[in-house]
C-alpha cells in the first residue's frame, strides 16, 4: 500500500499528483509556502518547511511515508539535498521527477553564467532594459546594478518595493506563452533577458520569445544536487513505484 510524499511546486509535480490520484494512490503534495495561493492539487497538501533534514526524517516516520517523489524545481537544491539525506536515514525510497536542462538552439544568443551572482556580475555594464524573470527571492542580489531598467515578473505583488530604482513589476504566474512573452518584451523595449535554466515547459516561453526577437539571454546554470535516482516522466515514476498501471503509459 503506497503512501507518497510528493515534494511539489512545479508543473511536473502537478502532473504526477493528477496521475497518482487517478490511479487511486494515496499521497500528500508538499509546498514550501513561497506563494500566497499555491495551485490546487488533486491530493491532500501540506504547506511549510519540515525543519531541515531531521524534521523531514520525523515527518517520514510519523506519517509512515512509503516513497518520496522529489518533483521540486531544479533550483530547489536545498530541499532536494535534504531529501537525499533524510530518505537514506529513514530508509524510504526516493526518486526525483526532474526535467532536462534547456539546450541552446543555433539561433539562440545565450551567455551562460554559473549562478545568480554570475548573472549579477555579467550585468556590470552600461544601462540596458532587462527582463528579470527569476522570481522574487533573489531580487536584492541585483541591487549593485541600479543603472538598468528591470521588468520584474513575480507570482505575488511584492510586500516592499524591490531594491531596484528603475523597474516595472508584472504580477503573473506561469505557465506563459511565447506570443505573450514576445509582446511583453516589445512593449517594454527589452534588450536583455535573464533566466534560470529551469527546464520543462512552464518557463520556456521567454526563451522562445527572445529567440524570435534575436535578444541575448543570460542563462543561469542550475545548482549541483546530490546524486539520486532521476526520471523525467510520470510513467517512469509509476514504473519505479511498481504500479500496475505503469504499462498503461500514464
Ligand atoms: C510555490 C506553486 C504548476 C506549477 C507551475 C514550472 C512552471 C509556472 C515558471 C518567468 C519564470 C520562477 C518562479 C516559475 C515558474 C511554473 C510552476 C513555475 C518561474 C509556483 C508555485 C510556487 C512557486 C515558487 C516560485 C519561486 C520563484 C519561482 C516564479 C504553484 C507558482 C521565477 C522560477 O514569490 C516567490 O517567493 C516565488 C518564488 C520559488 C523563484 C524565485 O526565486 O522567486 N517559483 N512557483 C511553491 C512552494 O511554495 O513550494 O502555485 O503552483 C509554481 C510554478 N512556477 O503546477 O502549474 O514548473 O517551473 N516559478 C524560474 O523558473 O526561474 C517564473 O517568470 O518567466
Ligand atoms: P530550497 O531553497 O531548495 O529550499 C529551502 C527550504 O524551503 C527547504 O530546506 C525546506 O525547508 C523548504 N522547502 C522547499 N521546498 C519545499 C517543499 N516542496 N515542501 C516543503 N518545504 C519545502 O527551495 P526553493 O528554491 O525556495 O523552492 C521552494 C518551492 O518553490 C519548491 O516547492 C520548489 O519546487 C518551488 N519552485 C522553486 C523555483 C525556484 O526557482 N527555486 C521555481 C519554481 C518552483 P526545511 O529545511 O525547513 O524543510
Amino acid at each position: 500500500m503506497h503512501n507518497l510524499l510528493i515534494l511539489g511546486g512545479t508543473t511536473e509535480a502537478t502532473a504526477f499528483a493528477n496521475a497518482a490520484a487517478e490511479a487511486g494512490i494515496a499521497g500528500t503534495v508538499s509546498f514550501a509556502g513561497r506563494v500566497e495561493r499555491p495551485k490546487r492539487q488533486p491530493l491532500p497538501q501540506r504547506i511549510g518547511g519540515f525543519g531541515g533534514v531531521q524534521g523531514l526524517v520525523n515527518y517520514l516516520v510519523a506519517h509512515q511515508i512509503t516513497h518520496v517523489i522529489d518533483a521540486t524545481h531544479p533550483f530547489a537544491s536545498q530541499m532536494s539535498g535534504n531529501a537525499v539525506v533524510a530518505c537514506a536515514q529513514a530508509g524510504v525510497p526516493l526518486v526525483a521527477l526532474t526535467r532536462a536542462a534547456w539546450v541552446a538552439q543555433p539561433e539562440d544568443r545565450w551567455a551562460a553564467v554559473p549562478d545568480i551572482s554570475g548573472a549579477v556580475a555579467a550585468l556590470e555594464q552600461p544601462a540596458r532594459r532587462v527582463m528579470l524573470a527569476v522570481g522574487r527571492m533573489h531580487l536584492a542580489e541585483f541591487a549593485p546594478n541600479p543603472q538598468h531598467f528591470y521588468l520584474l515578473r513575480l507570482v505575488d505583488a511584492p510586500k516592499d518595493p524591490p531594491p531596484l530604482p528603475n523597474h516595472h513589476v508584472l504580477v503573473s504566474r506561469g505557465p506563459f506563452t511565447a506570443e505573450d512573452d514576445g509582446a511583453l518584451m516589445q512593449a517594454h523595449d527589452i534588450d536583455l533577458v535573464v533566466s534560470k535554466n529551469a527546464g520543462g515547459t512552464g518557463a520556456y516561453a521567454k526563451i522562445v520569445a527572445a529567440r524570435a526577437l534575436g535578444l541575448p539571454v543570460l542563462m543561469i546554470d542550475r545548482p549541483a544536487i546530490a546524486a539520486r535516482t532521476e526520471v523525467t516522466t510520470v510513467a517512469e515514476v509509476m514504473a519505479w513505484l511498481g504500479h500496475a498501471g505503469a504499462d498503461r503509459g500514464v
